[in-house]
């Protein structure tokens, strides 16, 4: 379509079908003909925020023998992309503020063909230079975004320029403190899309509700034109269904097949999917299953779970730096497998998709959140709408992933009219977008109630949520007000209940006693395990637990000059990869529960 024309479709587009121009980027780029953009850009680290005064996206070079222009792209730093710049130069390892990253790629744009640039996450809020022109800004540190650049790209050589911000503010998601590091920098994947000019934008493949042996299908086209030919094909289950969009660019229908089997944690089953539309196809391979709640219990495909979690921050400790290549998910997630889990919640923030997509082949079930962390600014409009952008960012990206089971909304929020308004308004965008996950989030207002000698909580907005769950740091925060033994919890007997955080910190290798919180050694720690484990016999209503955490994580809000030195040391595995002795403890206590719901 020619510039001209193509722009008034837009604009009527925009104007007739506004919620059809709303997604964020196209499901499955992974999938697509693509060309990884990643690799050394140079860099300008940019303290006062002078580089848009001298408009160094334009990267103008002296041509007369008066000019000359204060920055440079050539010669200077270099950072790997993707990755933080924190942990690639010294200088750089507490920096927060702006870096602009440069690079020239060629290119060589097909007819009838629209380009993307597509960026798997940029920290935390971005602006994006083709050739020069400004083409796209982000807010958001862990969600994907692209940018249409078919009319900016130029055959041969381009010059991208992405400016990057990670100060912290008040307005921002998370905002001005939270308990890890603030890695800063593209960091994952950039890539140049090419698909045709009217592709399979966005498609939401999943398992009836009801019918277990049906699959649903939705399918939008880029453009909101009637009678294109869409199909989606199951090859191993000899099964296409096709027909074609309405006016909208629209077509959803559903499979059938008895031989469907589901994927769960102990068997995750995955099919080779095929959809085409018009002169575009893609592929991936999709599960399907049901997760639901039937009292207090989680049931995956109708069969009863303990949630056997744990978390881990997108961090290689060894490396000091974000987690962000295959690799690295195959580190995080075996040393996961081995303590047992069937779960993993991804905290506290989407995590990259090699993360997510090799969880799903190995068979663990994911819970992801957004960062609505402690300190949110919930009477800031902007930052509500900021929050509901990420979350459809995230479900977008992952609502085919079928291991995906729980969309976290938020963690350790106070009760407030502002909190709740603000929480119930990302409840309803999720479950607009998707029914079939379980929405979740964790809580910090547990209490002991002295009279009834019980522990409780009294949080109204936790009724609007299919499954509660609370963090809670008894012997470490807390001390025993009473034995684990005598410890009975009362909290939202209803519903299930998942302690999504217990533990204390250890420094591996630090032996002391086993009563001293502060001796900081693993004998407190495997002493802290062994009665918060002993506590849990008391949930009547616990359907999962999920210790604080895998690895020791990088944390500037530890300062203890010994025991710390900067790290959160409440892993189970230190930041060298050596496990500690509660470990073993956690490690046994899956294996019983294991067999216990086995049976
Ligand atoms: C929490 C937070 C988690 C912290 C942890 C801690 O409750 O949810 O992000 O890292 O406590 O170690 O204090």
């Amino acid at each position: 379509m020619p510039n001209m024309k193509r722009l008034i479709f837009y604009i009527l587009l925009t104007v007739l079908f506004p919620e059809a121009v709303s997604f964020a980027a196209m499901t499955n780029v992974y999938g697509r003909d693509y060309r990884l953009l990643n690799g050394r850009w140079d860099a300008i680290v940019d303290l006062y925020d002078q580089g848009d005064r001298m408009k160094v996206y334009e990267n103008r070079k002296p041509e007369g023998n008066t000019d000359f222009y204060e920055y440079s792209f050539d010669g200077g730093l270099r950072l790997e992309v993707p990755g933080d710049w924190n942990s690639q130069s010294p200088e750089l390892k507490y920096y927060e503020g702006t870096v602009w990253y440069a690079r020239h790629f060629d290119a060589d744009p097909k007819p009838d063909c629209r380009e993307f640039l597509c960026f798997g996450a940029v920290s935390y809020r971005c602006r994006v230079y083709l050739n020069g022109r400004e083409i796209c800004s982000h807010e958001g540190g862990f969600t994907p975004f692209e940018a249409d650049v078919t009319d900016a790209l130029r055959k041969g050589d381009n010059f991208l320029v992405v400016e990057v911000n990670n100060r912290r503010t008040k307005d921002a998601i998370p905002a001005l403190a939270f308990d890890w590091w603030n890695y800063g920098g593209i960091t994952r994947d950039v890539m140049l899309v090419t698909v045709p000019d009217n592709y399979v934008e966005d498609y939401f493949i999943r398992l009836d509700k009801k019918n277990h042996d049906t699959v649903n299908v939705d399918v939008r086209m880029s453009q909101p034109e009637a009678g294109v030919k869409v199909s989606v094909e199951i090859p191993a289950l000899g099964k296409t269904v096709s027909g074609t969009t309405d006016a909208r660019g629209n077509f959803s229908t559903s499979l059938r097949s008895k031989k469907l089997r589901l994927w769960a944690p102990d068997a995750p089953v995955r099919y080779e999917v095929n959809i085409a539309g018009g002169d575009d196809s893609v592929s991936e391979r999709i599960g399907f299953r049901d997760i639901r709640t039937d009292g207090t219990r989680i049931l995956i495909n109708g069969k009863p779970q303990f949630m056997r979690c744990i978390s881990f921050h997108e961090e290689i400790p060894q490396r000091m730096g974000r987690a962000c290549s295959k690799a690295d998910a195959v580190t995080l997630l075996s040393e996961a497998r081995d303590l047992g889990v069937n779960m993993i919640r991804l905290a506290h923030y989407p995590q990259n998709e090699y993360i997510v997509r090799l969880a799903e082949e190995m068979g663990i079930a994911l819970w992801q959140e957004i960062p609505i962390w402690q300190g949110i600014d919930f009477t800031d409009n902007d930052t509500r709408d900021k929050a509901q952008k990420m979350l459809t960012e995230m479900i977008n990206r992952d609502k085919n992933r079928c291991a995906v089971g729980f969309w976290g909304v938020a963690n350790e929020t106070k009760p407030s009219p502002e909190r709740d308004a603000f929480l119930e308004s990302l409840l309803a965008t999720g479950r607009d977008i998707d029914t079939t996950r379980l929405y979740v989030a964790a809580f910090d207002l547990v209490e002991f109630d002295k009279e009834r000698k019980i522990f409780t909580m009294d949080d109204p907005f936790t009724r609007n949520l299919d499954v509660v769950a609370v963090n809670k740091y008894m012997g470490w925060y807390h001390p025993w007000p009473l034995s684990p033994a005598e410890s009975k919890w009362e909290v939202n007997t209803d519903k299930p209940l998942i302690i999504s955080e217990f533990g204390g910190e250890a420094l591996y290798g630090q032996s002391g006693s086993r009563d001293v919180v502060s001796s900081w050694s693993e004998d407190y720690q495997a002493r802290l395990y062994e009665d918060n484990l002993r506590m849990f016999e008391n949930i009547p209503n616990l359907a999962g637990v999920s210790p604080w955490i895998l690895f020791d994580f990088r944390s500037p809000f530890r300062f203890h000059p010994t025991n710390q030195e900067g790290w959160n040391r409440k892993g189970l595995v230190s930041d060298r990869g050596q496990r500690k002795k509660a470990w073993k403890i956690m490690h046994d206590y899956y294996q019983k529960k294991k067999l216990e719901y086995e049976k």
